[in-house]
């Protein structure tokens, strides 16, 4: 049975990748850090069936990616034939706020797992894969963006990971490790945390819908993103991992789609037509046609404004990623487009927010309840 140790287990893509492991027969061990309120709700279904079971191939232990000698502790410990670095401070507006905390976990941190695995003798067994992204683009030197393209980040974020990035590529170079990048392009889901773009965006349309708000706020309308979902994404990070030599892949669709016409496919789903007017700060977006009975918006009424507080320092404008190499040497092909990632979306968060609606339309209170 092989043995998989996934840092950032209870993210987004922890969730599915230990889902995705599992099936395949992995027996998978987590870090997760210590939190004052439960963290692992993405994968409390896998760590206990319905009967109260616990699933003896899944184990979580106590980390954190700033923390050298815990982390050389559990590896030693399970001694993983692949490593999935997938734990970091993700947000790339926070990162400006806390640029030294995320050089720590996302560019330091990285550097700690290589070194643990090379301390403890084991570049010959373990496999690491290393979660980059395509924020190491940043502003735009050549589109479509695939691995030989000059990066040029534009956030403490992707600055952190470029370090990641190159630490990772040293390692395999200086010591023979099984070591790469999966330069993975926008990732999302119902498991998308609920303060990155097309979640906020899924979430306060469910919840205009259903009554329970008026309208979103949001930031940058134009930025252009490569957008696929995460469920396709960690079975590329899977085969990245099971190739004969180690090396770095573009992981995206291909296709790239604004913010604003993200928000256009989001109503859709409720059969609400939007229409945009104004420019910059100014810019709102009204219900130009409304044909589902079910949700009864007034005609004109504004339903999305934006709010300058979502504006980062510097942007990364437009990604669009070349999904050729992985297509070719992985044979990696996304079952989801983007109106099927925007629908899986839009069903999760509407029947996720239906309860909550009645249950504040009979003046109860909902816990945890956030606009
Ligand atoms: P999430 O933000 O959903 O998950 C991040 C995970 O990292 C969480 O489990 C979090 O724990 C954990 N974490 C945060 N800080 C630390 C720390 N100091 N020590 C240990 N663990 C920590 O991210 P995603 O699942 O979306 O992304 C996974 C990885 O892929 C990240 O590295 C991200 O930067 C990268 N990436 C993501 C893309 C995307 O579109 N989703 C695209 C390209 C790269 P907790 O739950 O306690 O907060
Ligand atoms: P990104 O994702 O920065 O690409 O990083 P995010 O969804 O945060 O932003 C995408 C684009 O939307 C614009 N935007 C807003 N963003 C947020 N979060 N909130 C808003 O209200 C809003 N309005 C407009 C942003 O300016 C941006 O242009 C994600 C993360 O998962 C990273 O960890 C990962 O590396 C990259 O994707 C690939």
């Amino acid at each position: 049975m092989k043995v998989a140790l996934i840092t950032g287990i209870t993210g987004q893509d922890g969730a599915y990748l230990t889902e995705f492991l599992l099936e395949k027969g992995y027996e998978v061990h987590g870090i997760k850090r210590r939190s004052s309120l439960f963290n692992t709700d993405r994968i409390d279904h896998l760590i206990t069936d319905e009967h109260g079971h616990k699933n003896p191939r899944l184990t979580n232990h106590y980390g954190d990616l700033t923390d050298s000698t815990n982390l050389i502790r559990i590896i030693q410990e399970v001694q993983p034939d692949e490593i999935y670095n997938l734990g970091a401070m993700s947000h790339v507006k926070v990162s400006f706020d806390a640029p030294e905390y995320v050089a720590d976990v996302d560019g330091v941190g990285t550097l700690r797992i290589l070194e643990a695995v090379r301390l403890l003798g084991l570049t010959k067994k373990t496999k690491i894969y290393q979660a980059s992204t395509s924020e190491l683009y940043g502003l735009v030197q050549e589109v479509p963006q695939r691995e030989t393209t000059p990066f040029y980040p534009r956030s403490p974020y992707a600055v952190a990971k470029l370090y990641g990035y190159w630490i990772t590529v040293n390692y395999r170079e200086a010591y023979g490790m099984f070591a790469c990048n999966g330069i993975l392009f926008n990732h999302e889901s119902p498991l998308r945390g609920e303060t990155f773009v097309t979640r906020k965006i899924t979430r306060g349309v469910s919840q205009i819908a259903l009554g329970m708000r008026d309208d979103i706020a949001l930031g940058n309308l134009d930025a252009k993103r490569d957008w696929g979902h995460a469920k396709d994404y960690v079975q590329a990070m899977w085969l990245i991992l099971q190739q004969d030599t180690p090396e770095d892949f573009v992981i995206a669709t291909g296709v790239t789609t604004t913010v604003r016409d993200f928000v256009r496919m989001s109503f859709a789903e409720i059969g609400v037509e939007l229409a945009f007017e104004g420019e910059g700060v100014d810019e709102v977006g009204r219900v130009a046609a409304c044909t589902n009975p079910e949700y009864q918006l007034a005609i004109g009424q504004t339903v999305v404004r934006v709010d300058p507080t979502y504006f980062r320092p510097t942007e990364v404008e437009l990604l669009i990623g070349d999904p050729t190499k992985c297509k070719e040497k992985l044979k990696w092909e996304p079952s989801y487009d983007l109106p099927a990632l925007v629908k899986d979306m839009m069903q999760a968060d509407l029947s996720l927010f239906k309860r909550d609606a009645y249950l504040l339309k009979g003046g109860h209170k909902v816990l945890n309840y956030h606009e």
